[in-house]
């Protein structure tokens, strides 16, 4: 009798031991898709050891290996084996190139079977980080390279224990004015504590499944927090599309959503304020040539300028004025409200090409302005 129990409970302990895993390299979370999602897990499981996959490839297929690894995640219970994407038995960076490998890639073919990532206790005492999408300029004209700049704040004098290990989103945009196929994301990866997985419309090998104008982006410590005080993250380099001449003047922004930031204990950090920043993209030539009556209607002069600079519109009220200089700088323009006709002191500026852009209830119109010297 006691001889049967025992075999029973050691052969039960034997069987959870061998229980075998079949999963697809990339997809570390095991949701059933590899993105940026993925870099978290790995973040958290960072310098974790366990059994080799045999026959390990980074392709996207099933790969089985013989044996569970002793230990989870914390939260979602997703065992490490899933997280060791290349197989070497040892959870480190060279893991997160099979995210990329196999970016956006699907499937429904791993043993235990794919759930999705839902991470229930939130770490309610960590502070919300704050995240900032700016632009290094205020306009950007045809053909003409811009930056996003991707900034994470904290409040100062957060101790790591209460910041996270890593965050992941997605960044979406309106590609329509764009080169979105040239669009490129730079991590910011001084001083070397971060890993990151980035995504953009065509860089992500061929597998890139979804429409343009998404960016996938995941920063994150290696096994500890790294973010707990106010850094960058990168930046994504954006071009202007020769396209953009059908409109005056086009706003531009980036907007993040989808946000899953964790700590090191895999407990969900709520994210914070998204502070996001617009550029003006504009063809100066065409703003003229295709505008509409209204702005059509609208006169500055004289032009070439050196000193007062007279803008009428007598159609639609002018409601503000923003002045830039040819390197897409602003200028300072006083203003006082709405009027049909102002006028303008160029005499402090020097010599060159400006742009001036005129805000009415109907929209926004660009005129291009020579100030001679
Ligand atoms: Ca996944
Ligand atoms: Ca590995």
């Amino acid at each position: 009798m006691y001889r049967f129990i025992f075999l029973l409970l050691f052969g039960c302990s034997l069987h959870l031991a061998a229980q075998p895993i079949i999963m697809f390299p990339g997809d570390a979370n095991n949701d059933g898709v590899a993105n940026q999602y993925d870099l978290l897990p790995i973040g958290v499981a960072y310098g974790q050891e366990g059994f080799p996959r045999p026959a390990a490839t980074t392709d996207w297929l099933p790969q089985f290996l013989p044996q569970q690894w002793p230990l989870s995640l914390p939260v979602s219970g997703v065992n490490l084996g899933f997280c060791d994407s290349d197989g070497n038995g040892l959870i480190d960076s060279f893991d997160i190139d099979a995210i990329a490998l196999n970016f956006d890639s699907v499937q429904s073919g791993a043993q235990p079977p794919p759930m999705p990532y839902l991470l229930p206790d939130t770490c309610f005492s960590c502070p919300k980080p704050i995240l900032r999408i700016g632009f290094d300029r205020d306009t950007a004209m045809v053909s003409d390279t811009f930056y996003a700049v991707l900034t994470l704040f904290y409040p100062p004098n957060v101790p790591p224990i209460q910041g996270a290990l890593g965050i992941a989103f997605n960044l979406k945009y309106d590609p329509e004015n764009v080169k979105d196929s040239l669009t490129r994301v730079f991590p910011d990866t001084l001083p070397g504590d971060l890993m990151f997985v980035t995504a953009t419309n065509t860089l992500a090998k061929s597998w890139r499944a979804v429409p343009s104008g998404s960016i996938g982006f995941g920063a994150a410590g290696r096994g500890m927090n790294a973010l707990f005080f106010p850094r960058p993250l990168g930046v994504v380099q954006i071009i202007v599309d020769e396209a953009i001449i059908r409109s005056t003047a086009v706003d531009f922004w980036m907007e993040a959503a989808d946000f899953l930031i964790v700590n090191h204990q895999e407990q969900v950090v709520c994210p914070g304020l998204v502070l996001m920043d617009t550029i003006v993209l504009f063809d100066p030539v065409d703003a003229v040539t295709e505008a509409g009556s209204w702005q059509k209607s609208i006169t500055v002069f004289p032009n070439p300028t050196g000193g007062w600079l007279t803008v009428q519109s007598p159609d639609v009220p002018i409601e503000r004025l923003e002045m830039f200089d040819a390197g897409g700088r602003r200028l300072p323009v006083g203003w006082p409200g709405a009027a049909s006709s102002t006028k303008l002191d160029t005499s402090g500026l020097a010599g060159g090409v400006y742009f001036l852009k005129i805000f009415t209830a109907d929209g926004v119109a660009v005129r291009k302005v020579l100030v001679g010297k």
